[in-house]
């Protein structure tokens, strides 16, 4: 009892500001406060046993997420050093919501909680918490429950890579953007690429969160639209711990091996299950042509995975890429700012130390140059985008010219949102703005994944591009894997079925499959049904 009364003070005590709450692992003060959601881990350990509402802990330190933020925050230091809001400081925490969604509401409540508590009120006109808006979630799995919490408050949130449909909906989350295209957008480019290439007869599987099944779902009236057809369709449990995901996969790799003419697999899942799905087609020596979601088409998982060379042909979308000048550099010289907390760079640091039994130099850093080999940089682009179209939404709020922003920064978040409708900037040489929806309609950049040694490496070899809705090859000399003299591989449908068997029109599709016939019967027209 002692012990409970003297551990709620010290907890008491430790949440008195948000800036020292252990749920706040990163935190830089300022003047408008920008809020962070960030997957740095990918796995809570102990959902099973939180049999009390204690404190979710986490592992799996993530790489790709974890330099995300830093691109955010280097992009936030350069807005603040360039004078573009003159006198404003822009400042950070970042929350941890460890892939999970509980845990991600959790995040939201401590965000926007001030010295610990968090009011309850009928009207949220006049609710000034620190943070303005919040950055992120990177899966939507994680987004719509926290962008369906924020809209009580109408509270502004952006993410770079959260891209169901439905959080399109204005109507639901009124308060949410992004500056990605809407998945509406990526399976109608999907079905375009599929059938630029000629193939009409594809496997399709997917995974059963609200990502996978969206995806799922718009991209089967996709290609149905542009003549594909659809052999068949599989459904994985998404969770990764899920008792039967592992049959799941072997029952799916089955169907895959045993539907020879869809060559081409379209695979809407998450990367640790695609390589798990991989690592089954590896080990029964089967190939194909894969089509990649944007959740794993540049994904390291894949992508270095061991006998990645063995799957055949990857394909695929992804956000539109570019460079974030300096970048670079910054991860190669990481360091935290004095005044600065992040535990974030701590944990990395530590967990990635080069302590090797001949390394002769400080060994407690890892070597500069792990970050910048280890993650796709390219990707991560979409933060310089996001943190600048919140700068420009503040500059016309706060009402900035070149000297200084006479407006007020302790502003009720909901002004924002009007603010951010209206943004439209040039940044590199692009312009930047939102639709009606608040989604960005840039396009997606067409990628192959082409072996590089004993990986595969991102090919960036064309652009679909919105709103001309058009797949635009810009490199020629493709060299596919799957065919041994390098052409094009097929992956049609029967035109007809050969004597003895008869069509079945699937119920699924546009197509058929030839079914034997029946003992004492026959058929010797040539494709009659
Ligand atoms: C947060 O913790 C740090 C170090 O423990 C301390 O210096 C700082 O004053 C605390 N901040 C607040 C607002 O309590
Ligand atoms: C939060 O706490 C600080 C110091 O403990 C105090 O100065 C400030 O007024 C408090 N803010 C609110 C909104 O209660
Ligand atoms: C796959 O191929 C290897 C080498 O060609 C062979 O040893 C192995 O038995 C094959 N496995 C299956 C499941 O066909
Ligand atoms: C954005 O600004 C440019 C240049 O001022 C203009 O041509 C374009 O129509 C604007 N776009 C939108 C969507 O407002
Ligand atoms: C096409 O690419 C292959 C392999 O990358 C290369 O060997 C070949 O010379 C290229 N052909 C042309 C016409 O560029
Ligand atoms: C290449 O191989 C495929 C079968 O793998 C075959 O159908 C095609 O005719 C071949 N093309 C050439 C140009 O030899
Ligand atoms: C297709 O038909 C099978 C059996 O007739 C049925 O179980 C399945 O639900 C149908 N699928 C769709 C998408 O209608
Ligand atoms: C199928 O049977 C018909 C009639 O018996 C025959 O004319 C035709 O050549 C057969 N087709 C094939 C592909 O064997
Ligand atoms: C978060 C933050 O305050 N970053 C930087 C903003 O820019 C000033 C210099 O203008 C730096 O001192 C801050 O560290």
């Amino acid at each position: 009892m002692w012990f409970h009364l003297l551990s709620l003070a010290l907890w008491a005590a430790l949440v008195q500001t948000d800036e020292n709450s252990s749920q706040c692992l990163v935190h830089a003060d300022g003047d408008i406060i920008i809020g962070m959601l960030t997957s740095a881990h990918t796995t809570v350990d102990n959902l099973l046993d939180r049999v009390r509402p204690s404190e979710f802990t986490c592992s799996n330190f993530d790489l790709l997420p974890f330099v995300r933020m830093l691109a955010a925050i280097y992009t936030i230091d350069s807005i603040n050093d360039s004078g573009f809001l003159p006198g404003v400081r822009l400042g950070y925490p970042v929350c941890d919501p460890c892939a999970d969604a509980t845990k991600a509401l959790h995040c939201v409540e401590h965000l926007l909680s001030t010295n610990g508590s968090l009011s309850v009120l009928d009207d949220y006109s006049e609710f000034r918490p620190k943070v303005k808006i919040i950055l992120g979630e990177r899966y939507s799995l994680l987004t719509i429950p926290v962008a369906r919490l924020l809209s009580v408050y109408l509270f502004p949130q952006i993410s770079t890579t959260a891209s169901a449909v439905v959080l399109s909906d204005l109507l639901e989350f009124p308060s949410f953007f992004r500056v990605i295209p809407s998945d509406v957008h990526q399976t109608m480019a999907l079905a375009q690429l599929i059938s630029h290439f000629g193939w009409n007869w594809v496997g399709l599987v997917s995974m059963n969160d609200d990502y996978g099944r969206g995806v799922h779902q718009s991209f089967l009236k996709n290609v149905m639209e542009a003549g594909v057809c659809v052999a068949y369709e599989e459904v994985i449990p998404h969770y990764l711990d899920h008792e039967q995901s592992e049959l799941r996969i072997k029952q799916v790799a089955k169907q895959i091996r045993d539907s020879p003419e869809a060559q081409v697999v379209m695979v809407i899942l998450r990367p640790e299950l695609v390589k798990m799905l991989f690592e089954e087609m590896i080990r029964t020596n089967s190939s194909r042509v894969w089509i990649a979601s944007d959740a794993w088409s540049r994904s390291g998982v894949v992508t270095t995975m061991q006998d990645i060379n063995k799957v055949g042909d990857i394909l695929g979308l992804n956000f539109v890429t570019g460079t974030i000048d300096g970048f670079t550099d910054y991860l190669q010289k990481l360091t935290v700012r004095p005044g600065v907390k992040n535990d974030l760079i701590k944990e990395y640091n530590q967990l990635y130390s080069d302590c090797g039994p001949d390394s002769s130099e400080d060994c407690s850093k890892p070597s500069a140059d792990h970050l910048v080999k280890n993650v796709d940089l390219p990707v991560v682009y979409g933060e310089r985008v996001v943190v600048w179209s919140i700068a420009h939404a503040l500059r016309e709020l706060l009402g900035c010219n070149e000297a200084f922003c006479p407006g007020e920064t302790d502003f009720p978040p909901y002004k924002l949102i009007e603010k951010i409708h209206k943004v439209n900037f040039t940044l590199d040489g692009e312009r930047k703005f939102f639709d009606k929806n608040g989604d960005f309609e840039d396009g997606y950049d067409v990628v192959m994944l082409v072996p590089d040694g004993e990986i595969r490496q991102a090919k960036v070899f064309g652009r679909f591009a919105l709103p001309q809705e058009k797949v635009v090859i810009t490199e020629k000399n493709i060299t596919w894997t799957l065919t041994l003299n390098s052409t094009l591989p097929v992956s049609q449908c029967t035109p007809s079925c050969p004597n003895g068997t008869f069509k079945k029109v699937s119920n699924i599709s546009c197509c058929y499959s030839c079914i034997s016939c029946a003992e004492g019967t026959y058929s010797d027209s040539y494709g009659r049904f």
